[in-house]
């Protein structure tokens, strides 16, 4: 049963610029978990600094904001310790792949069951517009007047490369196709990584909502995500279009399960039985 939109309020003034893509995304996330049905007490939203970490600030949700490009690290304990919650973590692309780019790597290879959402908007934002990791080269900004000297990470094809259980493209200009796409990736039991192609009005005058709508296409019904070759040499090949929709799955066995050895219980209804941490500390002895 789905839940109101209006559930997900919060009263917080929102502080982003006018225009930018990050409204059009927060809209997508209340509408994913409410078509999903989730109820705001269910639902974490883990974050770190910058402009796209502020998402949860306007919201009515659980959430824990933590330092830059830990978001994933302080999600991943999120979900060992409250596995009955589900654990999304909106980062930006500088958090995500750069400063946080050891701990998503990880994640991705352990294959934790939440969703990260990398809000890209191709610049350190918060933070006056630096390049990030994903800046196009030779882009010239206020901190590289010589144009960027290197080349961009393709987050993509190091997600698929590493069995990324759940890899999707979408973009803030087609929010309807965004909530979609994250009510799959919120709905996969797995790591679900999903990029969103983000506008950012005051620091990429090229990028704009018309950019991504004339350069971005749905992938066609008969796309295969579970073919690998196929996912990787899309994403390697990137070109002047992006595909939208469900790039690559794969299913792995969760580390949730391997480290928890079944239990289902959260720790906060398991309580501390201290005889059991001696027992287990005896095997160090
Ligand atoms: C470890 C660390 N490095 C750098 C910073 C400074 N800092 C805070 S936010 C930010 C940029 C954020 O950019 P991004 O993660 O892409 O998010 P956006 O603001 O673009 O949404 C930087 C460089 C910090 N707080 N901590």
């Amino acid at each position: 049963m789905s839940i109101d939109v209006k559930d997900y309020a919060s009263t917080v003034p929102i502080a982003w610029c006018p225009g930018c893509g990050n409204f059009a995304i927060l809209n997508s996330a209340k509408k994913a978990l409410s078509d999903l049905g989730f109820p705001s007490e269910r639902v974490v939203i883990c974050t770190g600094i910058g402009q796209a970490p502020k998402l949860p600030h306007y919201m009515r949700v659980n959430t824990f904001n933590g330092l830059h490009g830990r978001e994933v690290a302080a999600a991943i304990g999120v979900k060992l310790a409250a596995n009955d919650l589900t654990v999304v973590v909106h980062a930006g692309e500088g958090g995500a792949y750069g400063e946080g780019g050891n701990h998503m790597t990880h994640a991705i290879r352990r294959n934790v069951d939440m969703t990260v959402v990398v809000h890209d908007n191709l610049y350190y934002a918060l933070t006056k517009g630096q390049a990030s990791p994903t800046t196009p080269e030779g882009t010239i900004t206020r901190i590289q007047p010589d144009g960027v000297p290197s080349k961009p990470l393709n987050p993509l094809a190091l997600a698929i490369s590493q069995s990324c259980s759940f890899v999707g493209q979408g973009t803030s200009a087609r929010p309807d196709l965004l909530a979609e796409l994250l009510k799959a990736a919120i709905r996969h039991r797995g790591f679900s990584l999903v990029h969103v192609l983000q506008t950012c009005p005051s620091w990429d005058k090229i990028h704009t909502p018309q950019f991504y709508l004339d350069h971005c296409y749905e992938l066609e019904p008969d796309y295969d995500p579970r073919n690998r070759e196929a996912a990787l040499s899309l994403v390697m090949t990137p070109g002047e279009r992006h595909p939208l929709g469900v790039l690559y799955l794969e299913d792995r066995p969760l580390y949730d399960d391997s480290v928890l050895h079944g239990i289902k219980e959260p720790m906060r209804r398991r309580g501390v039985n201290p005889g059991a941490v001696e027992k287990f500390l005896d095997r160090f002895k």
